[in-house]
């Protein structure tokens, strides 16, 4: 099962992501949880990433992929996982398609969690990481529109596109990502 959590920065693709994982009870990959333990355990892959992730730039897909390809090779990843942040551009959507067709594996479904981007910025200065000041947060989301956005075609011309709202309790965002997956 791979099921792929879409979304701009901040509509809280991680936050879901966790919760599905354990209810589901499959492996979860946040491409940016893995950059942000790399940047921190300074390896060659988070030096690399470091300038990227702290601007609100989109990490090159090279590096990308050697994060991915490394994660989902483990055996916890055999009975599929949950994507959280990846793909973020058509190269890595292609990407994956290439490693999936090498393990048998099949996306299921990929589900896309709206939120506005005034309740974004308003979420994402709240928690304040590091890439969480205003000016950058507005960048994220222009590198969004432009260069993630467009996947949404993508995926719906592929028939596995789904939308959800993402206002609300967690819980209760949680239950329509349920819903979407039935
Ligand atoms: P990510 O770590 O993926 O972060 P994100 O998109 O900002 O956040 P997400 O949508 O997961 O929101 P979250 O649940 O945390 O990316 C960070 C950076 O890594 C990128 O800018 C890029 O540089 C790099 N990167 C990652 N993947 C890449 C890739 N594939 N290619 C290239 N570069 C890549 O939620 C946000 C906040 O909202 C939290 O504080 C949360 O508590 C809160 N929240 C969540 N749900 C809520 C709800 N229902 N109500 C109220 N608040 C809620």
């Amino acid at each position: 099962m791979i099921i792929i959590l879409f979304g701009a920065p901040g509509v809280g693709k991680g936050t879901q992501a966790v919760i599905l994982a354990e209810k589901l009870g499959v492996a979860h990959l946040s491409t940016g949880d893995a950059f942000r333990a790399a940047i921190k355990s300074q390896t060659p892959v988070g030096q690399l990433a470091k300038e990227y992730v702290d601007a609100g730039k989109l990490v090159p897909d090279h590096i990308v992929a050697l994060i991915v390809e490394e994660a989902m090779s483990a055996k916890a990843f055999a009975n599929g996982c949950i994507l959280d942040g990846f793909p973020r551009t058509k190269a890595q959507a292609e990407a994956l398609e290439t490693m999936l067709e090498s393990t048998g594996q099949e996306i299921n479904s990929v589900v896309n969690i709206n939120v506005d981007d005034s309740t974004i910025i308003t979420r994402l200065l709240q928690r304040g990481r590091a890439d969480d000041a205003e000016d950058i947060i507005r960048h994220r989301l222009t590198v969004y529109t432009d260069e993630t956005a467009p996947l949404l075609q993508f995926y719906a011309d592929k028939g596995l596109l789904t939308s959800v709202d993402g206002i609300g309790e967690v819980e209760t965002v949680n239950q329509r990502i349920l819903d979407a997956l039935r």
